[in-house]
């Protein structure tokens, strides 16, 4: 899979802080006497302020343990705020971010939409935000530093090639959507129907949201398999506990998932990868894997002045039967 990542410039932010960049500057040079390689004042902690989603799947549980033990590693002071699924709290917890003058934001942002006012004070602040994860939709560009995470199009493109090639072009697809608004919902769903678009023997029959939680994808494919009956080929599951949901709806209704019904899914979760080496979910998955070190590597450079990439996807890998028992031993998560 490609490293998709787009040319190195100065990031908008830092563009538009007009003085503050002269300040900056002055900052950068004292730095290589008095800073640490972290850019927080020589004896302060650098303070970073992540505002998380929530805690709606064992990927987001393992993405947040990986940013907390990477900071406590590096000896940063992380301000984490779980916003239990509600946008509502994320812009909460920014502005009491901005309001303790943290040195740099985290946003893993819940939906793509709404985010312009609290980003706009953020910047009135001049505290630099990186939003990982999932990416927003802006009417200005210049309020947040840059993005770092996963490609969503190309991870619905790929689970819509694999498929398209496993059962020859044809089969009865129910889909599980993730959270409705969420960049990974909707852009999984939009490149994986693309993809399909060329097999008129693959359709989606129906596709409704679990909210990326293991529970609705139970209680969806559940209502899925009264309506349908026997006539689902296909689960494509935006995330893999929505797909683990489904197949114990599946086996709940005495149907054997991997054989009867083929179950794409995505993240690569270890449960996930399990299913697949036991053939239960003996369909690849493509892995959003652990990149915090790199958010905090990003931060420690954009105090620094530097100039960070302002799109940084990370890697995904595809998974089946091939491989799946192989990547198991080392999988952390
Ligand atoms: O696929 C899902 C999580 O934004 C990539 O959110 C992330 C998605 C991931 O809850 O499991």
């Amino acid at each position: 899979m490609a490293l998709i990542s787009t040319s190195v410039r100065v990031p908008a932010w830092a563009r538009h802080l007009g003085s503050f960049g002269a300040v900056l500057g002055a900052l950068v040079f004292l730095s290589a006497a008095v800073l640490p390689a972290t850019g927080a004042p020589a004896g302060k902690p650098l303070r970073i302020g992540f505002a998380q989603t929530g805690a709606e799947s064992a990927w987001r549980t393992a993405n947040t343990e990986s940013m907390k033990s990477e900071a406590a590693r590096r000896g940063i002071d992380l301000k984490f705020s779980d916003a239990q699924g509600k946008q509502e709290n994320q812009i909460r917890a920014v502005r009491s971010f901005i309001a303790q003058r943290v040195d740099a934001i985290v946003l893993a942002p819940l939906v793509e939409t709404g985010w312009d006012p609290v980003l706009r004070e953020a910047k009135r602040a001049r505290i630099p935000v990186v939003i990982t994860d999932r990416t927003i939709q802006t009417s200005d560009e210049s309020l947040y530093a840059c993005f770092i995470g996963s490609d969503f199009l190309e991870e619905g493109r790929m689970a819509a090639r694999w498929l398209a090639k496993e059962v020859g072009g044809k089969g009865r697809i129910v889909e599980l959507q993730g959270t409705p608004g969420a960049a990974p919902a909707n852009d999984r769903r939009k490149a994986f129907a693309e993809g399909i678009a060329g097999f008129p023997e693959l359709k989606i029959i129906d596709s409704q949201s679990g909210d990326f939680r293991r529970s609705g994808g139970k209680e969806v494919m559940e209502a899925f398999l009264k309506k349908h009956g026997r006539t689902i080929d296909i689960v494509y599951a935006h995330n893999d506990d929505m797909a683990l949901g489904a197949i114990q709806a599946i086996e709940a209704a005495g149907l054997r998932p991997g054989t009867d019904i083929v179950i794409v899914a995505i993240d690569a979760i270890r449960e996930a990868i399990e299913a697949v080496a036991t053939g239960k979910m003996n369909r690849p998955l493509e892995l959003s894997p652990l990149f915090r070190p790199k958010v905090y590597d990003t931060i420690d450079r954009l105090l620094a002045g530097e100039k960070v990439e302002r799109k940084a996807y990370n890697q995904d890998e595809l998974f089946d039967r091939t491989n799946a028992a192989a990547a198991l031993p080392s999988r952390r998560y």
